[in-house]
């Protein structure tokens, strides 16, 4: 599990989300991306059956850094500078995955699409009782968010990777930030952000009608 692999915590990877948003309510998306490795390194501690899962986040991850890092550097320093950018630049496939298959702007929805997820598990981690399963609330939070944008087939084995989930003590404290009640504390603090930047995203996407990218 995510603990024997030493200093890891929930808190730091939560602490990326914070630091997202500017003062301009901007998303800026090396936190965004640090959060995201951050999350992805706690699902590798949960076994092999979701490999499939973190190898799909961490193709996304490295097609976001690339650009982060690469000549256009400081049109991706928000996802605000992306859109524009690639928008501007017709460089965002809009109706099929053609010339530009791997946008900044599609790859990030598919990220925003699993941080709604996130929000819902992790709210249903801090309000459910004691005794909860867990792998219930992922499924339910699955259902809710992500299982609506994924093929049956994707679905089926989400689902099946969710039923070896420990339990909600156990995972509070994989998180690694002290006792259960201070794991809940945690959420309890981080929640807000997660949920502001969800937000920001959404109606960025929204207003530039980007919702449904392919
Ligand atoms: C704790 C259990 C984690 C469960 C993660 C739920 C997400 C299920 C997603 C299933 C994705 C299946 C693989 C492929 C999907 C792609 O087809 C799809 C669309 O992309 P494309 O290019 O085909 O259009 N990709 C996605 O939808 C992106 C999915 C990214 C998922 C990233 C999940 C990272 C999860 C981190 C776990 C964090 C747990 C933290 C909890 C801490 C609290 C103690």
């Amino acid at each position: 599990m995510a603990a024997a692999q030493g200093a890891f915590s929930l808190r730091e990877v939560m602490a990326a989300f914070q630091s997202c948003v500017t003062e301009q309510r901007e998303v800026l998306l090396g936190p965004y991306l640090r959060g995201w490795r951050g999350l992805v390194r706690f699902l590798n501690g949960l076994g092999a059956i979701f490999s499939f899962i973190s190898k799909d986040a961490v193709t996304k991850i490295q097609i976001m850094e690339s650009y982060c890092g690469g000549e256009k550097k400081e049109e991706y320093r928000t996802m605000q500078s992306m859109v524009r950018y690639e928008l501007n630049g017709g460089l965002v496939d809009l109706e099929q995955r053609s010339a530009h298959p791997n946008s900044g702007c599609r790859t990030v929805l598919r990220l925003h699409r699993a941080l709604h997820w996130l929000q819902l598990f992790l709210e249903g981690l801090r309000t459910a009782q004691q005794d909860a399963s867990t792998s219930t609330i992922c499924t339910d939070s699955y259902n809710a968010s992500l299982a609506a944008y994924h093929p049956w087939i994707v679905r089926k084995a989400a689902t099946l990777a969710f039923c070896t989930l420990p339990s909600r003590d156990a995972f509070l404290e994989v998180m690694n930030v002290g006792g259960p009640e201070e794991a809940v504390e945690m959420l309890g603090d981080a929640l807000p952000h997660i949920r502001d930047v969800y937000g920001i995203t959404e109606e960025l996407y929204a207003q530039h009608r980007l919702l449904d990218l392919p």
